[in-house]
């Protein structure tokens, strides 16, 4: 069981990870809390046996027979050492040095965060990466490291997973303790959509340094480096490495796009570099860096500044491995990929095939191909377990040079316009992004600027505007929040500023801000957020990680918590459970707390009551349990 791997992995015995893996409070930690956890749990179980998931409801559903994926067996407690020990002895100056001295290409997989977030609608659960990050510390030390956090897993771990992304974190850390943890970071938006104040951004930040980030790659929807420093601070200050990010965007062949050439790029990885950054990242968040401009790009980066470089890419377009193989031969340090079978269309490039075309080159990555098969099975059987948030993407296409959207939008995009029934029109909703780029200004898009772009887009598609009625001032047009939020400044700024005529058209004479929005927001007292939360959740005691998690996603938090009161920690169900619910006759095992194994065996479902409630019958470890739940159907 992955929580005993746990146990005796000698990081976890040392350190005090422990706390929230008590869901109660000490006191109340005997077997009676036990007992109400497990009745939490069953109830859980009932509910959607009786009245299914509705996020799996209507959609496709996996095979019937699937079994909860296993991890390779891994002999526990001699990992061998790795970089997170080259950033714990000597700190993010030294690992920065340490990879420039590399021959090998070093690669992060990316498979537990971007992967899954590109494919899967970012629906994997923790459960399913904690079972395999032991054979990642066993079998892939040779890995740069492992993104697993932030971006937008973190809310989407509240709000429909019903876990807390903070625990997904310590568990990765304890169980991975020899190769980095990577996450993504919005600068000043965090992993949110808005600008928090500074001090939230400083606060999140310590905590996710804390609780077990060690790489925060950090980059600004906007290409804004003054709208960076305040995090990118933030990690210097907690002697963890930062990564201060370029977004790539346009196309740097192509005149046409001058706006973002060589200059432009050089002059902000310069920006980033004085700034402080340890590493400088090459973020291609939709997948546009052709093989031939890597080739430019890498070279002038490489001559011009000192930092060791970090690029990621998606595969939307299907030709991702050639930019990765150019970016390599210009010398790159780092290149992200995902594990093969969650890896290419609008995820990332595929890991083992990067591997192999590297074998016995002079930029070898060293990494086990064997190892990398044996993690890539196991990816397999977990991804069929996540069909109903399946894309439907058949191919690449290269049709993402026209629209520019993000790997992570792309298929949230295509979902959003399929619920507006827009579903026919996509081709005219891509040609939209793309004309509301240009009516922007055309800028970065990016989370959340990507966000704003595609609003606005499905509002012209769906009300059937063209851009140049949209620019007209006689047309009366009533534009999205968010897009009025943008031209405001409360993103910042882009490069040479918004567009005058169309912000004076959206802003109806409001004057827009060109400040750091940060610059304006009033600090939070966080002590008083903590009280008044710790009231509003009947008394629980709020430490760091609920405090930042709500700072970032007030509602969202407080949903969770109260939906942890009545489910309890539901994260230890296996994921067909979750999901589905349980068949008569199966048998299923909840591990609540180190060791302490629930044995759920579903009896029968009985018939639906004249009160409208279902009796569900159970065996919990053996003894027979009832729980009734309302009939929703
Ligand atoms: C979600 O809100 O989508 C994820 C958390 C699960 C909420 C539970 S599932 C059983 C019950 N039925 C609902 O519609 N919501 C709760
Ligand atoms: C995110 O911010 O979630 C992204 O993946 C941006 O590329
Ligand atoms: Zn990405």
């Amino acid at each position: 069981a992955f929580v005993e791997n746990l146990l005796r992995h000698p990081t976890f015995l040392n350190n005090e990870y422990h706390t929230k893996f008590i869901d109660e409070t000490p006191e109340l930690f005997d077997f009676k809390a036990r007992r109400d956890r497990a009745t939490k749990i069953l109830t859980y179980v009932a509910d959607i046996t009786v009245n299914g998931h509705p996020e799996t409801d209507g959609r496709p559903r996996p095979p019937k027979d699937l079994k909860v994926p296993r991890a390779p067996v891994q002999e526990i407690g001699n990992a061998p050492s790795g970089t997170r020990q080259i950033l714990e002895e000597n700190g993010p100056k030294a690992l920065a040095q340490w990879m420039l001295d590399q021959p090998q290409l070093l690669m992060t997989d990316t498979t537990m965060r971007d992967g899954h977030q590109s494919l899967l609608a970012t629906r994997m659960r923790s459960i399913d990466m904690i079972r395999i990050a032991p054979t990642y510390a066993a079998k892939m030390s040779g890995l740069f490291s492992v993104e697993c956090w932030g971006g937008a897993t973190f809310d989407v771990a509240y709000r429909f997973l019903q876990e807390c992304p903070w625990q997904r974190l310590r568990d990765i850390r304890a169980a991975m303790p020899n190769v980095l943890t990577q996450m993504l970071l919005r600068a000043s938006n965090g992993v949110g959509y808005t600008n928090y104040p500074d001090n939230v951004v400083q606060s999140f930040v310590a905590q996710a340094a804390t609780s077990g980030v060690d790489v925060f790659r950090v980059f600004d929807s906007l290409n804004w480096v003054e709208n960076m420093r305040v995090a990118m601070d933030a990690v210097i200050e907690a002697n963890k490495v930062c990564e201060g990010t370029i977004c790539y965007t346009g196309d740097l062949n192509d005149p046409a796009r001058a706006k973002y050439d060589l200059k432009y790029y050089v002059g902000m990885a310069k920006e980033l570099e004085a700034a402080g950054a340890h590493v400088l990242g090459l973020k291609d968040m939709a997948g546009l860096l052709k093989a031939p401009a890597a080739t430019a790009l890498v070279t002038a980066l490489k001559q011009e500044v000192g930092l060791p470089i970090h690029f990621h890419t998606h595969d939307t377009s299907g030709a991702a491995i050639s930019t990765v193989l150019a970016a390599s031969a210009a010398g790159v340090d780092c290149v992200d990929a995902a594990m093969d079978s969650l890896s290419g269309n609008t995820s990332q490039p595929t890991l083992g095939s990067i591997v192999e075309s590297l074998a016995r080159t002079d930029r070898d990555t060293g990494l086990d191909i064997g190892s990398i098969r044996e993690i890539s099975n196991y990816w397999e059987q977990v991804r069929a377990h996540y069909a109903a948030f399946e894309s439907g993407l058949q191919a690449p296409a290269s049709e993402v040079y026209l629209h520019e959207m993000p790997g992570g939008q792309f298929t949230n995009l295509k979902a959003q316009a399929r619920s507006l029934g827009l579903e026919e029109r996509w081709h005219e909703v891509a040609q939209t992004y793309a004309d509301v780029n240009q009516m922007f200004g055309d800028i970065v898009k990016v989370t959340p600027s990507s966000k704003v772009v595609g609003d606005m887009a499905l509002m012209m598609v769906s009300q059937n505007l063209t851009r140049a009625q949209v620019e007209d001032p006689k047309v009366e047009v009533v534009f999205p929040d968010s897009v009025i939020d943008m031209m405001k400044g409360n993103l910042g700024q882009p490069p040479g500023g918004w567009p005058k005529a169309i912000q004076k058209k959206i802003l109806k004479g409001e004057k827009p801000m060109t400040e750091r929005p940060g610059k304006s927001l009033t600090p939070v007292d966080l002590e008083a957020v903590r009280t008044k939360l710790s009231t509003d959740l009947g008394g629980k005691e709020i430490d760091g990680e609920d405090l930042n998690g709500y700072l970032m996603y007030p509602k969202v938090f407080t949903d969770y918590a109260n939906r942890h009161e009545t489910y309890g920690p539901v994260r230890t169900l296996p994921t067909k459970t979750f999901f589905y619910g349980m068949e008569p006759g199966e048998e299923i095992t909840a591990e609540i707390d180190p060791g302490k194994t629930l044995e759920i065996r579903l009896q029968t479902v009985g018939d639906t009551t004249d009160d409208g409630e279902v009796r569900v019958f159970f065996e919990l470890n053996g003894q027979p349990r009832t729980v009734r739940v309302p009939n929703r159907k």
